[in-house]
């Protein structure tokens, strides 16, 4: 046996010991919580010249997640969900991808001040600020740099590495929102996170060929997109400040030189613990209808409210405007209630 060979068996003996030993160091009961989320709109929405209004009330989300940590090395999770706008559950994969919102295994491995991690499955795309989940939210509705522009859900192998004032991940995935790959081509991205006391600079990329980030005529062509963000938290939660833009392009075929782009700024600020206010105003312009927009231009200016009279009861008004092409289009009031178990 060689010296390489030797120092490879060495290490191998010496990974098998130590995950063994922390295999069996930890062994913690199922974690069970989750969240209900309904609400009631009101909307009034310009078609041609005349408004027509509608209103409803909508059970949005039910989600059950169930987590358990096997070791001090894995852990894994399975988040279950109806979300009135999930997935399209009329087929048998999409019942799946409707109901299973996330359900991944994780590996990691702290080294020193690092921790190394990879995990396995269905999760969010780790890319852009806002979160799908709507107990992160301070608002209800999400943004055009959100909604127009990037993935909920992607699946397949993410490693990365964190630190207390950095992460960095790499991942290959089915594609946008692809519970199973319908191409040969996997999609690509990264995700980079700089952050220092209330600081925090954010870097996205996503790119692939498929269905799903572009509108259907572009589904034979590669899409890429970049997101930069930055997010600062002056007062610990009590404010939080967001800049985001976010960039598409096409290449390839039809999509060749064609691009969109997208800017979020968003201002919370909770003044007494059960009251917070929202001010948000995102912009989506798709000069090239890459992303069948039907328009040049998207705008929203949102204003909310939210309570938190117990940590796990959030309760939320919204008044939102959404613009196409710089015309006021629809008006929308909201109410919504969350509550986690
Ligand atoms: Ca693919």
């Amino acid at each position: 046996m060689n010296r390489a060979r030797t120092g490879l068996c060495s290490l191998c003996v010496l990974l098998l010991v130590t995950s063994s030993t922390l295999a069996f160091a930890k062994d913690e009961p199922l974690q069970l919580s989750g969240y209900v989320d309904g609400r009631y709109f009101f909307e009034r929405s310009k078609n041609g010249g005349a408004y027509t209004n509608s209103n409803t009330f909508q059970l949005y989300e039910a989600q059950i997640n169930l987590a358990r940590r096997l070791s001090a090395n894995f852990e894994v999770h399975a988040n279950l969900n109806y979300r009135a706008e999930g997935p399209d559950p009329s087929s048998a994969l999409g019942l799946l991808d409707h109901a299973v919102d996330q359900a991944y295994l994780k590996a990691m491995v702290q080294l020193g001040k690092f921790e190394l991690y990879a995990q396995f499955g269905k999760f969010n795309a780790p890319i852009g600020t806002e979160s799908v989940e709507a107990p992160d939210k301070n608002e209800i509705s999400f943004s055009l740099v959100n909604s127009k522009a990037t993935p909920t859900n992607v699946t397949g192998l993410l490693v990365g590495v964190s630190h207390d004032y950095f992460e960095l991940a790499l991942f290959v995935v089915n594609g946008w929102d692809q519970l199973s790959d319908p191409n040969a081509d996997k999609t690509f991205g990264l995700s980079a996170t700089v952050k220092y006391q209330w600081l925090a600079v954010g870097v996205g990329v996503i790119s692939g060929k498929g269905a799903g980030a572009f509108s259907e005529t572009y589904d034979a062509n590669r899409s890429t997109v970049l997101d930069v963000n930055l997010s600062l938290t002056p007062l610990q939660k009590k404010m939080l400040i967001v800049l985001e833009g976010n960039v598409g392009f096409g290449s390839g075929g039809v999509a060749e030189g064609k691009r969109w782009w997208g800017v979020l700024a968003l201002w919370y600020y909770e003044p007494i613990k059960y009251l917070g206010v929202t001010l948000r105003y995102s912009l989506f312009r798709d000069r090239d209808g890459l992303q069948g927009l039907g328009a040049r231009q998207a705008e929203e200016a949102t204003i909310a409210l939210q309570s938190k009279p117990l940590d796990s009861v959030r309760f939320k008004l919204e008044y939102r405007s959404d613009l196409t092409s710089g015309s006021v289009r629809k008006h929308t009031a909201a109410f919504q209630g969350v509550f986690l178990f």
